[in-house]
C-alpha cells in the first residue's frame, strides 16, 4: 500500500524532530508538502455553528502537534501568545492576514500592534514564537481559509490578551476533529 503523502510527511516530521528539536529543516519540509499535496482535505472541517474557527488534529506526539484551522469568513483569533513554543504556519486555502502585536507592558493601556498586517497566501510559510511577539491571525477578505499549524512543543493552553486593556486570560484549546473524526461536542 502506498503512504499518503502526509503520512510521509509526518514521517519527515519525525524523522526531523529526533535529530534537532529546534526543527531547523521544518520550514521547508513545510512548504515542500504544501506546495504539492492536498490530502490535507480530508482534516479540513470548518465549524458548521460558525462561531470561530476550527482546529483539526493531524498528528500529536512528544515533539510537536501538527493542525489543520479552518477560517470561515470573519472569523478573526483573539490576541494570542504561544507558551514558549515554536509555531510554523503554512496556507493551504485561501489566504491569511497575521498581525503582530507587543507584550502588554502592564500599564493597562492598548496593546501596541507592531508593524503592517502581513498577507500569507497559498504555499507561503512562517514562523512565530514568543520572542518574536504576540499575534492574531484572520482570513483576508470575504473567502475561508485554510492552514497548517506545527507547533514544538504541543500545548493545551495558551493566553488571550485584550487589546484595549492587555489583560490576560487564559484559554484552554481544543480540537473541532482528531485524525479525521469530529470530536463530540
Ligand atoms: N495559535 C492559534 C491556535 O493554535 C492559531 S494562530 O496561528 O498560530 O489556535
Ligand atoms: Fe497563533
Amino acid at each position: 500500500m502506498s503512504t499518503e503523502p502526509i503520512q510521509h510527511f509526518v514521517e519527515q516530521l519525525n524523522a526531523e524532530f529526533a535529530r534537532d528539536m529546534r526543527g531547523p529543516n521544518v520550514l521547508a519540509l513545510l512548504e515542500d508538502y504544501v506546495a504539492k499535496h492536498d490530502d490535507w482535505r480530508r482534516f479540513a472541517m470548518f465549524r458548521e455553528d460558525g462561531t470561530r474557527y476550527s482546529r483539526n488534529l493531524v498528528e500529536r506526539n512528544d515533539a510537536y502537534e501538527l493542525l489543520v484551522l479552518c477560517w470561515g469568513p470573519g472569523q478573526t483569533s483573539p490576541i494570542h501568545n504561544h507558551e514558549g513554543q515554536n509555531c510554523w504556519m503554512a496556507i493551504l486555502e485561501g489566504a491569511i492576514e497575521e498581525v503582530y502585536y507587543r507584550f502588554p507592558d502592564g500599564s493597562g493601556s492598548p496593546l501596541a500592534q507592531v508593524g503592517e498586517p502581513t498577507t500569507y497566501r497559498a504555499g507561503q510559510a512562517g514562523y512565530i514564537s514568543d520572542e518574536i511577539a504576540l499575534h492574531l491571525i484572520r482570513p483576508a477578505g470575504e473567502a475561508p481559509a485554510v492552514s497548517l499549524h506545527l507547533y514544538s512543543r504541543p500545548f493545551d493552553k495558551c493566553n488571550l490578551y485584550c487589546p484595549e486593556t492587555g489583560e490576560v486570560t487564559l484559554c484552554r484549546l481544543g480540537y473541532h476533529s482528531r485524525h479525521g473524526e469530529l470530536v463530540p461536542a
